[in-house]
């Protein structure tokens, strides 16, 4: 997740999607409904501190749509493991290291750089490969999160480490799941967007135009640090006592507060980093108003808009 060396590679895209055959001898309008897309959707209900999802789930493009029924903010992490690494190894190896270095800055026995010394110093070799793979961003008690992304088969851990008041990560309090993507593939395509997104090390670009009602938002992930967690995005709704600066600290995991729920504004989805090459789709139904797009990585971007 952070602060940790992820080889960059490009990934290639080889989406084949097989459309639908038929031996029945079909008129053109029936083979156009025929080939139509799919959609897959995967509920997800987010509760302090669950998730509720069927840990079997087909790859290719997918809608995860994820009901926070909780108190406290809730998002949802893929990380996709290397073959022959359990979701045991996960708990015990990268769970126990972020544990490790957040209580030793919690505690006050070492500053953000030994915390990150700390982490460095106990995650698994074999964590250099894993593959970050998003998700859900930040969603409020009581909000619907929905993001469509394109799963590879293989193992996966799923969870949210957004932190309890008493400093744990949620992941620690049951917010943690193990998810089998198998190889049979969704004939689902990805959505149209009325907003595209293109998140770099440097730089967001917004390209499009919010409407009020139903935006479809899609997050082409064209860069990622050379060290640490991968660019991501998440919206809130911007009041007239919304500070900045506070959501961009809370933003930081590894500061006091920071990640810690309650959030100090309302948090309405996003999505999360994926390795270079990938894109994710969110939607959000928008009312007119002040609004924000922030991100974990990096520590202290936002961007404000306006829909009229
Ligand atoms: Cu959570």
């Amino acid at each position: 997740m952070k602060f940790l060396k992820i080889m960059i590679l490009a990934i290639l895209f080889s989406a084949s999607f097989t459309s639908c055959k038929s031996d029945k001898k079909e008129k053109p309008t029936d083979r156009n409904t025929v080939e139509k897309t799919s959609d897959n959707i995967i509920d997800v209900v987010a509760k302090d501190f669950t998730f509720e999802v069927d840990s079997v789930m087909p790859s290719g493009w997918s809608t995860f749509r994820m009901k926070n029924t909780g108190m406290m903010e809730h998002f949802f992490f893929m990380t996709k493991l290397p073959d022959s690494i359990t979701f045991d190894d996960y708990v015990n190896g990268v769970g126990v290291a972020f544990s490790k270095a957040w209580n030793g800055y919690k505690e006050g026995e070492v500053d953000k750089a030994g915390a990150y010394g700390i982490l460095g110093a106990n995650l698994p070799e074999w964590y250099a490969n894993a593959k970050l793979m998003g998700g859900i961003g930040l969603i409020s008690g009581g909000q619907l999160g929905i993001t469509t992304m394109r799963l590879d088969p293989g193992n996966y851990v799923m969870e949210c480490y957004v932190k309890a008041e008493n400093g744990q990560f949620h992941s620690e309090l049951g917010m943690i799941n193990p998810i089998t993507v198998t190889d049979e593939a969704t004939k689902m395509t990805p959505p149209k967007a009325n907003v595209e997104i293109s998140l770099g090390n440097e730089s967001m670009e917004v390209i499009g135009e919010f409407v009020s009602g139903k935006n479809t938002i899609a997050v082409h992930f064209n860069e990622h640090p050379e060290v640490g967690l991968g660019n991501d995005i998440h919206l809130i709704k911007v009041e007239k006592n919304t500070k900045m600066e506070d959501v961009t600290q809370w933003m930081d995991w590894l500061n006091i507060g920071g990640l810690t729920s309650p959030g100090p504004a309302v948090f309405l989805g996003g999505a999360h980093e994926m390795p270079v090459g990938y894109t994710a789709y969110f939607n959000c139904t928008l009312e007119i108003g002040d609004y924000a797009f922030v991100a974990e990585t990096p520590i202290g971007r936002f961007k404000t808009f306006t829909v009229e």
